[in-house]
Order: C-alpha cells, then structure tokens, then sequence
C-alpha cells in the first residue's frame, strides 16, 4: 500500500480496520490497494475504474452503463450460501452450514492469490442514514469495481461515520473476490462460496459477481442484522418502506414484506406515493413508537417487465440521463432492452450469453430470452422523482400500517386487515410465494415465507416471530398489519387484479389507520366494504368497481383456506414456535370451520359475513 493509501487508514484510527486490510492483502496478493473516502474524487474514482477494467461499459445515454455476470451467476446462490457453525444449532428451519474451521479454510485457499494482477479496493459504508441510531458501519473489501460503484449508488458513504468507531471492532466486514476472470466474469463459479461468520460479523464471498452474492451490503448484511437485531431489541426486515399519500395531504408511513418478485418494489413505487425504500428495513421502539429507517440508499431492482404503463417512475428513470447501471439485460447500439419492456426489442444484439441473436440456445436446447428473467437495474433513491423528503431522516420514520404479501393464484383475498397484533403476526409468518415459470424448478410450487425473510433470518425461527409478537410492548400507538395477494386467479387462470390495484388497497388501508371506512370481520380478518373501494377506484385510479368484481375478489375460498391452514400446521408442528402463534393458527382454522358449517358452502360472498 502507498503512503496516501496509507495515511487513509490510519486516521480512522481503528487498529483493527488496520489489521483486516493488512491480512487480506497478503493473503489475496493484489497489484495496488487502494483506499476509498467519501471524497467526490475517490468516487469517481471507482466510476472510471468500472469503465478502464470492463467491469461496465458505457451505454449511449449520459450516465448509463452495462454490467454482465456471468451465465451461470445469474442470482443469489442459495446452496453454497452458508453459515460457518462451530457445533449444530436447532433453527426450526433449514440451515445451510458448514463446521467453521473446514468452511474458513476452503474459503481462504481460494482467496489466498485470487487477486493476483487486480486492484483491491477498501471501502466504508453505513447501512442506515448517517449521524443515526439506525447506522451499523460497514467494512467492504473487494476486487470488482463494479462491486464497490453499486454500493456507492446503494449504500450511504461511511469514511467519517467509521471515525465516530473511536477505535472500536464494532462493524460489519464483507469479504469479496470475483477471482479468475475470463472475458471479465468470475471464471470458477463452480467454486462459489459465500460463508457468513456470525460471530465475527464477517461474510466472504468469492468467485462470483452477482450482485446478490457480492455485494456485502445487501442480504449478507441483513443476515447479521438480523442476529443483532435479536441481540438488541430491534427488527431487521426484508421490507419496503413508503409514505402513503391519503386526503388532504395527509402522508402516513408503510412498510411491506415480500418474497422476492412479488411486487414489493412495485408497491413502493405506486403513482402518487413516495419512496423511502424498496427492500432492507430496521425497524426500531423510539418514545413508544415504532420509528423504521431504509439501511440502503439505492434500489437494486428486477428490470424484466417494468415498462411505462406498470412502472411508470422506474422506467422515467431508466429512460432519462443519470447514473444507472443496467445488469444483464440486452445492449442492442448502445440502447438497453428487457423482457416486457413494451417496445419491439431487436433481434441481435450482447446480453449476458455474449453475443444475442433472436432463438439462440443454451447448451440444453432451451431458448436464451433477450435478458435474463432476474436481469436488474441499480440506481440511488434520490434519481427518482417520487423519492419521500424524509428518506435519509435519521430519527427514522413512523410506521402506521405493514403489509405482508405473496403470491397465491388460488387461497388468499387481495387485502385483509388482522384481527390484532398477534394475528398480524401470524399473517406474516405465514405467507406462501408460488413458483413462477420464470424461476428454477416446477410452476405453481407454494414455498412458504415468513415475512418474505426466510432466507435470511439466522436465529431460531421461534424467537425471529416472538420479537415481533412482543414488538408492541410499551406502544403508544401499534401499527395496524395487512395480507396481500397480487396474484388472485378466477376458475379459468384469469387475474382477478390489475396492476394498479394496489394503489386501491394502499389507501383504503391509510383510511383504516385514521378511522374512515369501516370493515366487515370474515374468519380470515377484517376486509373492505364495497361501497368503500368503489369510492376508491374512481378517486384512485378512475375505474368502475363492480359488485361482481367485489364478490370474485373478496369471496372467501373456506375450503383453500383450509388447505393452507392443514399445510401450516404441518410445516409448525416441529417447531418450537410462540404458544401466541400456535393459538392464532388453531382459532383461525376453527373460525373457518364454523364458518363453512354455518354457510354450508365452499366459497363463501362477501356480503354474507356484512349482513350478519
Ligand atoms: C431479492 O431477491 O430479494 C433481492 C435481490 O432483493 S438480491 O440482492 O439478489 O437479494
Ligand atoms: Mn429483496
């Protein structure tokens, strides 16, 4: 390291900063180390670098440019994502492990070189707003410029947060190499490995470029937000957090949990509404109120079918000069294209298989699309138009309602309010996501998802739901909790919502937090009266509701609902699990039994539960 490079360093002056940089330049052997601040200079820095090296490549629009993983490191690598464990633990979910001193020394024999003939980069963010009670500090030290250029459209700079450490190892410290390259992607992608040390708050990901899998900052951290969130009192969430735009100017605060491609950054960015942020929350008790704040700063968002009509605000952004960084879509004279992009897409062109031609095929005989289903884009909140004015408020921002969502084409009604808290709760924990063509594997496969953090959540699966079941202790106000489904079928496969609906549930879930429309209490919670989102869809989106529609949306489907409440009995009798929850999912399945025998039928309309 040089002596500018050097001088970085010490005036964080924290040893053990000092020390990690020291081992892992060593041990990876890069060329140059260089150091990043939060200067404009050393920012651009890492912009140019992207460039020089080919990690990205300019596209025709100012600001725009191209990244592309490589085939086969198209998305987030569950199975060799592992938590590095001294002895077993009981999660009550499925743990994927390796003992710690096998997994550390694989691990370090393929970083040990992996930088040979490359630059390696220092960085320091903060996850959450900077000067806040939210802010973990995060150490990132990796060998791909495009690593490091999205976090800084994703995460908040954190050179001089990492100072106020005065000295202390309390900090995240994400470990990346891309290793080999070959034609610019990571070339031993069979050896991807991403081994996460939650004792030592350390993550190492090697031989791989995916955001997903690289980029420490997002889920890796979440992995140990989480456990620290346990450990102090708090929630880390795979959330949105939005402001909800009511009458009379009237802005109340939402968070939303949904599995992955299940419409949670499409929620969060419904027309009207404002964005605070589209996937990673915490969520703290500050007075008596449950105060949330977005640790990223960016969106890192699913491209394919975001088009003019569905995504309006994104596609502005995706269409218009400012820093952007489309991944492995399809570069056709410079110009971008994606699935569903709703305008004619060339027929040759680069995409993430090299060179494109309309009807190439893998090596399997499947054809390759023009972008990858999981194709993305990357840029800060504050390019957007409908950015919220207290995204980077650092006391965080009040949370009235949360919603819970999945994807279920045949059980679940577009929106229920919980009957309280705890069965909020269990709305959450029990959320199922199908499979969709799209994804490996069959179609139509229900996974289940408690609060879309399955992946994630790195402690017992009975403690994650008791903290959030005691989260209201000591409230002075408890947010009110709301299931979605998006993805409700009719009898022949038709969607029963368009794509704004949401729009309608939003705010008629803002009218309940201020007490404006009544509800009708079903077995499953409280759901919307007809004349209510007939007001609504005229007000919101300029739409005839009809009654029709009402009765197909909101039927209750007694004897689908059953069926979910067999299959979540089976998935929680071997867990230990809250006797709240337990109790939650026995009364429910009661009520819908009651039901059924008192109606004496499988589907059950709305207006019968409202004539009671
Ligand atoms: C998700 O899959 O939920 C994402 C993208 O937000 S990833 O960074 O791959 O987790
Ligand atoms: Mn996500």
């Amino acid at each position: 390291m040089d002596k500018i490079n050097l001088r970085k360093l010490e005036e964080l002056n924290n040893q053990y900063v000092i020390k990690i940089v020291e081992e892992a330049t060593q041990l990876c052997n890069p060329t140059k180390v260089t150091v990043i601040t939060d200067s404009k200079e050393d920012i651009n820095y890492i912009r140019e670098l992207a460039l020089a090296v080919g990690e990205e490549k300019k596209l025709k629009m100012e600001g725009h440019t191209v990244h592309f993983d490589g085939y086969y490191d198209q998305a987030r690598d569950k199975v060799n994502t592992r938590y590095l464990l001294s002895k077993d633990v009981d999660w009550g979910i499925k743990v994927n492990s390796i003992e710690k001193n096998k997994g550390l020394k694989e691990i370090y024999s393929y970083l040990t070189g992996s930088m040979a003939g490359k630059e390696m980069l220092v960085r320091f963010f903060s996850l959450g707003p900077t000067n806040s009670v939210f802010s973990l500090k995060a150490l990132q030290i990796t060998d791909s410029a495009y690593v490091a250029h999205s976090e800084d459209l994703l995460y908040r700079q954190g050179y001089e947060e990492f100072k106020k450490l005065n000295g202390s190892p309390d900090f995240f410290f994400f470990f990346h190499s891309a290793g080999r390259l070959e034609n610019r992607v990571s070339k031993d992608v069979d050896k991807r490995r991403i081994y996460i040390d939650l004792e030592e708050n350390i993550v190492y990901s090697v031989n791989n470029q995916y955001a997903g899998n690289s980029l420490g900052l997002k889920k890796l951290a979440l992995r140990l937000a989480i456990k620290k969130a346990n450990e102090e009192g708090w929630l880390a969430e795979h959330m949105f957090i939005m402001g909800v735009h009511g009458p009379n100017g009237r802005i109340t605060y939402f968070t939303g949990a949904y599995p992955s491609a299940c419409g949670k950054t499409s929620t969060a960015m419904i027309p009207g509404q404002t964005v605070v942020g589209d996937d990673i929350a915490y969520l703290k008790k500050i007075d008596g109120v449950i105060m949330a704040a977005n640790m990223e700063s960016g969106i890192f968002g699913i491209i394919h079918s975001v088009n003019s009509e569905n995504d309006p605000v994104i596609y502005q952004a995706l269409t218009t000069p400012g820093e952007v960084i489309f991944s492995n879509v399809l570069i056709n004279n410079g110009i971008p294209y994606w699935g569903r992009i709703k305008k004619d897409i060339p027929d040759k062109g680069i995409n993430f298989s090299g060179e494109w031609f309309k009807g190439k095929k893998d090596c399997q005989g499947k054809e390759i699309p023009c972008s990858h289903r999981n194709a993305r884009y990357t840029l800060k909140l504050n390019e957007l138009n409908n950015i919220d004015s207290k995204a980077n408020d650092p006391g965080g921002i009040p949370v009235k309602a949360i919603f819970y969502g999945g994807r279920d084409s045949d059980t679940t009604i577009p929106i229920v309010e919980s009957l309280t808290w705890a069965h909020g709760v269990f709305l959450g924990a029990t959320v199922e996501s199908e499979t969709t063509a799209a994804t490996l594997g069959a179609r139509g496969v229900r996974k289940y998802n408690p609060m879309a953090n399955l992946d994630f959540i790195s402690m017992p699966l009975g403690t994650y739901i008791e903290n959030h079941l005691k989260f209201t202790k000591d409230l002075k106000v408890i947010p009110k909790i709301y299931a979605t489904n998006y993805f409700l079928k009719d009898e022949t496969g038709k969607c029963l919502n368009g794509k704004m609906d949401k729009r309608v549930w939003l705010l008629w879930a803002e009218g309940r937090v201020h007490n404006e429309f009544e509800a009708i209490e079903t077995p499953v919670g409280l759901i919307p009266k007809y004349e209510d989102l007939k007001t609504l869809f005229i007000r919101e989106l300029d739409k005839d509701y009809t009654v029709t529609e009402y009765i197909q949306q909101f039927s209750l489907r007694v004897v689908k609902y059953l069926e979910k409440m067999e299959r979540m009995s089976k998935i929680f009798e071997n867990i230990q699990m809250p006797a709240a929850f337990t109790e939650e999912l026995k009364t429910q399945a009661e009520r819908l039994k009651l039901a059924k025998t008192k109606y004496g039928e499988k589907i059950i309309s709305p207006f019968q539960f409202s004539d009671r």
